[in-house]
């Protein structure tokens, strides 16, 4: 009897390590095979996306597994360094999770970075009032920025605490980062992903995929 009971808490125990360590929010992994602008993402400046088919893998690799059969190709040229991005609304209590985390290939000629914004609400309206006159900054909220370099081909997961986030609008919003739905916050409302060229007359060509929050 005792050891019965002591397999059902170690079985128990797994469970519950493995829950902790499988849990995450999926913003995106293409899988569903298409990408339309619409309800889900929107796209803004020159970026042209598109989804792509991932190369068949020779031999093994870990990440590549994980990114399936599709990712999200990014292309397109600049004269001043900044090409496009997209967007996606999110209104999530994001304060279980503690970094973000994407896949991204690119290859031998092109690198470029990629710019990861976030934006929380500080007013309590679930919504983000942007300034159209002032580069769309936020006029309550927070919005919060890091950047990722493209690496070459292949795809390099990176994971990036939220503590490494700055806040660009300080004054504006609280300079807190609280992405939770607390005392009538909409949390984590909206990410988006802009493409900057590495030369100032430039372009970009890489893909992102799994696109998550974990812990
Ligand atoms: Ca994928
Ligand atoms: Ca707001
Ligand atoms: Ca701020
Ligand atoms: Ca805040």
């Amino acid at each position: 009897m005792k050891r019965i009971f002591l397999t059902l808490t170690l079985i128990t125990l797994y469970a519950s390590v493995a829950m902790a360590q499988f849990s995450f929010y999926l913003i995106d992994n293409f899988e569903s095979g298409e990408f339309k602008e619409g309800p889900k993402w929107w796209r803004f400046g020159d970026l042209k996306v598109e989804l792509i088919s991932n190369p068949t893998l020779e031999g093994r690799d870990l990440i590549a597994e994980s990114c399936g059969q599709y990712a999200l190709r990014f292309s397109g040229g600049t004269d001043d360094w900044y090409i496009g991005g997209i967007g996606t609304e999110l209104a999530i209590d994001a304060s279980d999770y503690s970094r973000f985390q994407i896949d991204m290939t690119g290859d031998q000629k092109l690198s470029g970075k990629l710019i990861i914004e976030f934006f929380d609400d500080d007013n309590q309206n679930y919504m983000i009032e942007q300034d159209a006159n002032n580069n769309y900054l936020p006029v309550n909220d927070d919005k919060w920025v890091a950047e990722v370099y493209v690496q070459g081909e292949g795809f390099t997961r990176t994971s990036i605490p939220f503590t490494a986030f700055k806040d660009v609008n300080p004054g504006v919003g609280d300079d807190i980062w609280n992405p939770d739905q607390k005392d009538g916050s909409g949390g984590l409302l909206k990410m988006q992903l802009v493409a900057i060229s590495k030369e100032q007359k430039g372009a970009v060509d890489f893909a992102i995929d799994n696109l998550l929050l974990t812990y």
